[in-house]
């Protein structure tokens, strides 16, 4: 039989996920976890980064499992672990620290983004971000990473630091690939639309949260940004504001942006927005009822951690024992 690929990807336990999360990552997942060996975790120590709430780390850890679970991740087919878990990561770090240049880290954009958004804490783990990223991925001999556009330049940063490591020993790692989906790759902020919406964003209204209850996601969407023509047509150039809705609406309702555009060909941007509101609202209700219902059984979810650290441990302790073969650890 013909071996599966490794398909990687983490999101971080950090602040309330938003649909832009929500479509740039988890849904996706839930496609491509029956066509490929898909290791998905809880990026616990990314989320350190920057400064957490020890509480409310740990509370956003077991609502993010219980989130993955309830849009359809299945621990059953997936491994579904939190990082910290799993000691090789940091190990692996480590070693690759050793094969990155400072000069490389700084020039990272989300490295100076975050440098300047929390100039009081610029810490070297937020520095040292991207390898980190980079010992995740490499760690499971993954082929693919599926990630959002804001991603890129972390994905290629592990391709780097692979070849460079496989061409001053023998190859060691696979060179992973980065995976990108078109419609939905980003979704932008609803006020404002050119920026990625954010699950840290200053303005709370700009992102739509997934724990937002009806009347707060109508709300939002009631006060996006668009522009003063009165045509809903997909424009990313010139009209970003209305492009970015059509595209939330196609991700939601399974439309694709061309039957959207006829679908509100002549409507005015009031009854467009309201329609994005209720088709966004809708679809999240029951995926919230069902993350409540796995939040009260925590023997459940724990169990599920257990497992995915025991599943994930055996794969990343395999390419870690082979890194310090070659490096000249002794053993
Ligand atoms: P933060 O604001 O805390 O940096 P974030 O909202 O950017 O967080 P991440 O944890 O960095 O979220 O991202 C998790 C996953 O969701 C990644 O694969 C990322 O590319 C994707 N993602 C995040 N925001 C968007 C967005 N606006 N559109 C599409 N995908 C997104
Ligand atoms: N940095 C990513 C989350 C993340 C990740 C990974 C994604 C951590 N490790 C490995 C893909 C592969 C983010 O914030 N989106």
């Amino acid at each position: 039989m013909e071996e599966r690929k490794v398909l990687y990807s983490a999101v971080q336990p950090t602040n309330n996920l938003t649909i832009g999360n929500y479509i740039g990552a988890i849904t996706n997942w839930v496609g491509l976890q029956n066509n490929y060996d898909c290791y998905f975790a809880i990026a616990n120590m990314h989320a350190i980064t920057v400064r957490q709430v020890p509480a409310e780390l740990r509370q956003r850890t077991l609502s993010l499992l219980a989130l993955y679970i309830a849009c359809g991740v299945d621990p059953e087919k997936c491994v579904l672990y939190l990082q910290s878990h799993v000691p090789a990561h940091a190990e692996l770090c480590w070693v690759l620290n050793t094969f990155t240049y400072v000069g490389e880290m700084e020039r990272m954009t989300q490295f100076k983004d975050k440098s300047a958004r929390h100039a009081e804490n610029i810490n070297m783990g937020l520095m040292d971000y991207p390898v980190l990223m980079t010992a995740d991925i490499l760690l499971y001999q993954s082929d693919i990473v599926p990630v959002g556009l804001d991603q890129r330049q972390h994905v290629e940063i592990a391709r780097d630091i692979a070849q460079r490591f496989n061409n001053a020993y023998s190859p060691t790692f696979k060179v992973p690939e980065a995976l990108y989906l078109k419609v939905g790759a980003k979704i932008g902020d609803l006020l404002d639309p050119t920026k990625k919406m954010s699950k840290s964003a200053e303005n709370a209204n700009g992102s739509v949260f997934l724990s937002d209850d009806r009347d707060a996601i109508i709300r939002k969407f009631k006060r996006a940004v668009t522009d003063s023509e009165a045509c809903v047509k997909y424009d990313p150039e010139n009209k970003p504001g209305v492009s970015n809705l059509l595209s939330i609406y196609s991700a939601f309702s399974g439309k694709s942006v061309a039957e959207a555009e006829k679908e509100f060909a002549g409507a005015g941007y009031g009854d467009f927005k309201l329609a994005v509101g209720e088709t966004v609202a809708d679809r999240l209700a029951p995926i919230q009822a069902e993350q409540a219902k796995l939040l009260a059984d925590k023997a459940y979810l724990d169990g599920v951690l257990r497992s995915g650290a025991e599943r994930a441990a055996r794969t990343a302790n395999k390419t870690l024992a082979k890194v310090y073969k070659k490096i000249g650890f002794y053993s």
